[in-house]
């Protein structure tokens, strides 16, 4: 018979694009179990065909239950994913939690899909949203050249930072909206945007804010910590060079990366292209001259990593410069949580 599967965060903005996914992709489930917190306990979700009643999170909600997906914030994961581990199944984990602990693999189904089998814990871990993103594209390269440094600059958009950051973008556009003056005035648009910051730190209507996450050590930001990190453990690069500055765009959903990447042998871009138009969840859009590159808006609701903008540096045969874009819900959350999580309900299934 087939595993049982618990989709813990069922209602948030991750769990919603889960419930679509579950619905679209090759069943693999038997039963499907929705769980949130007691606020949204008892609302009916439509998953895989089913009227599906969202229960509360408990204890005993994971009995019978084989595999446990959290997209929940990291504080929830902490304290649910073990109590899941200790009822009988295997949590994959969709926040930040667990990643840099040494006994949980950091899984992406297309680089290190052997990795699941070896979760001491029981527990497996997805990375951020960005770093997804951008990994998808930068380890094919890696397998061709050999990657020695990182130097990128993410452009996020507002969903990263959930459901709260949407609506703070949506309700400082309504703000704003009509006025053909704004932004040509020191502190206008703080005005008019007022208090609905939501999450963000700044006005992100008419804005870019160099900031996501909080606050690490020598000025970095929690989110730059986790690109350096979580790829060096993705790559197996432990020594990896990686400079990041993360930026908040008005974009509703889309991740983008502009990525500087060197490597130990030298690269040509046309031989980039090759690696990437072979490589799995990558598809390339470098058409400039008739306006195809990846952006969000073409790349929100799809899975793939979109790849564009591909040169070699003009200063170092060993560099690549490229741009990506990557829907921070799907492969960025969703998705991976759900590749992974796919390939557990196989080895359970056998
Ligand atoms: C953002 N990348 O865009 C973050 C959200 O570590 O899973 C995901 C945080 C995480 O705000």
């Amino acid at each position: 018979s087939l595993p049982t599967l618990a989709v813990v965060g069922a209602t948030g903005a991750v769990g919603t694009v889960m419930c679509e996914l579950l619905s679209a992709r090759k069943n693999v489930w038997g039963e499907i179990r929705l769980l949130a917190s007691a606020r949204s306990a008892g609302r009916v979700v439509r998953c895989r065909g089913e009227e599906l009643v969202v229960q509360e999170l408990t204890e005993d909600a994971f009995d019978g239950v084989d595999v446990a997906m959290f997209d929940v914030p990291d504080e929830v994961s902490a304290r649910w994913a073990p109590v899941a581990v200790r009822r009988g199944a295997i949590a994959v984990d969709n926040s930040g939690a667990f990643r840099m602990d040494r006994d949980v693999p950091l899984v992406v189904p297309e680089i290190n899909p052997e990795q699941v089998r070896n979760r001491p814990k029981g527990i497996i871990a997805n990375a951020n949203c960005t770093t997804l993103a951008m990994i998808v594209a930068v380890a094919p390269l890696h397998r061709e050249y050999g990657l020695r440094e990182l130097v990128i600059s993410s452009y996020q958009a507002v969903s990263g930072a959930g459901q709260a950051g949407v609506d703070a973008l949506h309700t400082q556009l309504t703000k704003i909206a009509g006025d053909r003056v704004l932004g040509s005035r020191t502190g206008d648009v703080r005005q008019a945007v007022g208090d609905e910051l939501g999450p963000f730190p700044a006005p992100l209507a008419l804005n870019v804010v160099p900031w996501a996450g909080s606050a690490a050590d020598g000025g970095w930001s929690s989110e730059e910590m986790k690109m350096r990190n979580e790829s060096r453990k993705i790559l197996g690069l432990p020594d990896l060079k990686v400079s990041a500055t993360c930026v908040r765009v008005p974009v509703v959903t889309g991740h983008s990366i502009a990525v500087h990447a060197v490597f130990a042998t030298e690269v040509a871009a046309e031989g980039a292209r090759e690696v990437l138009r072979n490589a799995p969840g990558v598809i390339i859009v470098d058409d400039p001259a008739a306006g195809e590159f990846p952006m969000p808006i073409d790349a929100v609701g799809t899975d793939p990593s979109w790849v564009g903008r591909i040169r070699r540096a003009l200063d170092d045969p060993r560099a690549l410069d490229f741009f990506v874009t990557g829907d921070n819900l799907r492969k960025g959350a969703a998705l991976n949580t759900a590749q992974i999580a796919e390939l557990l309900s196989k080895e359970l299934t056998r």
